[in-house]
C-alpha cells in the first residue's frame, strides 16, 4: 500500500494527488492515506501536503529505500527482493544468514554503512554511512561450479558499464574484481560461493562501491577513490542511478550467460577495459611478489601472465593480488 502511494507521488510530481483520489484509487481510508504519507516523510521523503488540493513528491529520500529500488528496478525475467538497512555488520553476511534461511534468488541486501564489512581473505572494507554502495545479491545459477569464476567477471563488466554510463568516468577492470578509476580503487567484488561437487547451491556477490566519499581513511588513502573525487566537477553523484544501470547491464550478461555459460560476452568487456592486460605488474600470492607481464585474460576468467624467464601461466582468481612498482595500479 505505502508502496502503492509512492509509485503514484513518483508518477506525477508535476502535480498533487488530493486524499481522496489516493483513497479511491486504493480502497482505503483516508486515515490509511495519511499514515501511509507520514511513514514516507519518516523515511527521508519531501512530500508537501496542501489542504483542498493534496500531496505533491519534492524530492525523493537519499537513502535507499527498498519500496522505491522495487518500482525503478525491474526485470522481465525474474523479481527483485531488496531489503534496505540502515547499518548492518556485512551485507554478504546478512545475506548468508538469509540464504540459509531459505531466502528467493535475487534477494539483494543493501546497506547505508556495516560496521564489519568484508573483503577477500578477511580483509577489511571500509564502508562509511551514505558514501557508497554496499550490497550483496544472491544467485542460484543451475551451472557448473568451475563456471562461477566468471561471475565475477560479469559483476565487473557491469559495474564498469554502469560507471561510464551514469557518470562518464573512465573506468577499468583489474582483474579480477576491483574497478579503478585514475589508478585509484572505487569498487571492490567478493564472490563467495557454497556447492557440491556438480552444483552450486547459492552464490552471495558482494559490491562496495566508493560513490561520494571526499576523505579517506589513512589504511586506504593512497590506493581508494570516490567517483566524486575522480570526477573533474566533483559534484555527488546519484547512488541509485549507479544502482540502475548496474542491474540493466548485469541482467543482460547474466542471462546470457546462463544460457551459454561458455560466452564470451563479459570477458571481451573485461579485455576492452582491463588496466592490467600489456602491463608489467607484480603478482602477490601467499606473500610472495613476482614481476609477471600480463598477457591476456583467458575464454574462462583467468589471468595469462609471462615469467621474466619466458614461461608462461594461467592463474586463477581468489589468492592473487596485482600491484603495479609501488602504486595500487
Ligand atoms: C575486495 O576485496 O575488494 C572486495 C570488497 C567487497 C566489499 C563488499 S561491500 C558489500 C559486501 N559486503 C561485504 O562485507 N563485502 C562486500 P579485496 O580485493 O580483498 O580488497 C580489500 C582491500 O581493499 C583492503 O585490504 C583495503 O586495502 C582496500 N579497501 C578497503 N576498503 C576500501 C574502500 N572503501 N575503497 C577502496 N579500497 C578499499
Amino acid at each position: 500500500m505505502r508502496k502503492e502511494i509512492l509509485k503514484t507521488l513518483i508518477e506525477n510530481t508535476d502535480k498533487y494527488i488530493s486524499g481522496e483520489d489516493i483513497s479511491q484509487r486504493f480502497g482505503v481510508s483516508r486515515t490509511a492515506v495519511w499514515k501511509a504519507i507520514k511513514q514516507l516523510k519518516e523515511q527521508g521523503y519531501e512530500i508537501e501536503s496542501i489542504s483542498r488540493k493534496g500531496y505533491k513528491l519534492i524530492e525523493r529520500s537519499n537513502e535507499f529505500n527498498a519500496d522505491e529500488l522495487g518500482i525503478d528496478i525491474k526485470s522481465d525475467h525474474h523479481t527483485y527482493h531488496f531489503i534496505c538497512k540502515k547499518s548492518v555488520d556485512s551485507t554478504s553476511s546478512e545475506l548468508k544468514r538469509r540464504a540459509n534461511d531459505n531466502a528467493d534468488e535475487w534477494t539483494i541486501v543493501i546497506a547505508e554503512e556495516q560496521s564489519d564489512g568484508r573483503g577477500r581473505l578477511g580483509r577489511h572494507w571500509v564502508s562509511k554511512p551514505g558514501e557508497g554502495i554496499y550490497m550483496s545479491l544472491l544467485l542460484k545459477p543451475d551451472i557448473q561450479p568451475y563456471h562461477a569464476a566468471k561471475i565475477t567477471q560479469i559483476t565487473a563488466s557491469a559495474v564498469t558499464l554502469a560507471i561510464r554510463e551514469i557518470t562518464a568516468l573512465p573506468a577499468l577492470i583489474k582483474w579480477p574484481n576491483d574497478i579503478v578509476v585514475n589508478g585509484k580503487k572505487v569498487c571492490g567484488i567478493l564472490t563467495e560461493m557454497t556447492a557440491e561437487l556438480n552444483q552450486i547451491n547459492y552464490v552471495i556477490l558482494g559490491i562496495g562501491i566508493n560513490v561520494n566519499g571526499s576523505e579517506f581513511d589513512e589504511e586506504i588513502k593512497e590506493k581508494a577513490t570516490s567517483l566524486m573525487k575522480a570526477s573533474s566537477h566533483q559534484i555527488a553523484v546519484d547512488r541509485k542511478e549507479i544502482l540502475k544501470s548496474f542491474y540493466k547491464h548485469f541482467d543482460v550478461l547474466y542471462r546470457n550467460f546462463l544460457s551459454d555459460p561458455s560466452t564470451q560476452e563479459s570477458i571481451d568487456i573485461c579485455r576492452r577495459y582491463s588496466a592490467i592486460i600489456g602491463g608489467n605488474v607484480q603478482m602477490i600470492r601467499r606473500g610472495i611478489s613476482q614481476d609477471v607481464t600480463v598477457i591476456d585474460i583467458t575464454n574462462d576468467g583467468e589471468l595469462l601472465v609471462r615469467h621474466t624467464d619466458g614461461s608462461e601461466e594461467v592463474v586463477i582468481s581468489g589468492e592473487v593480488s596485482i600491484r603495479r612498482g609501488d602504486q595500487y595500479i
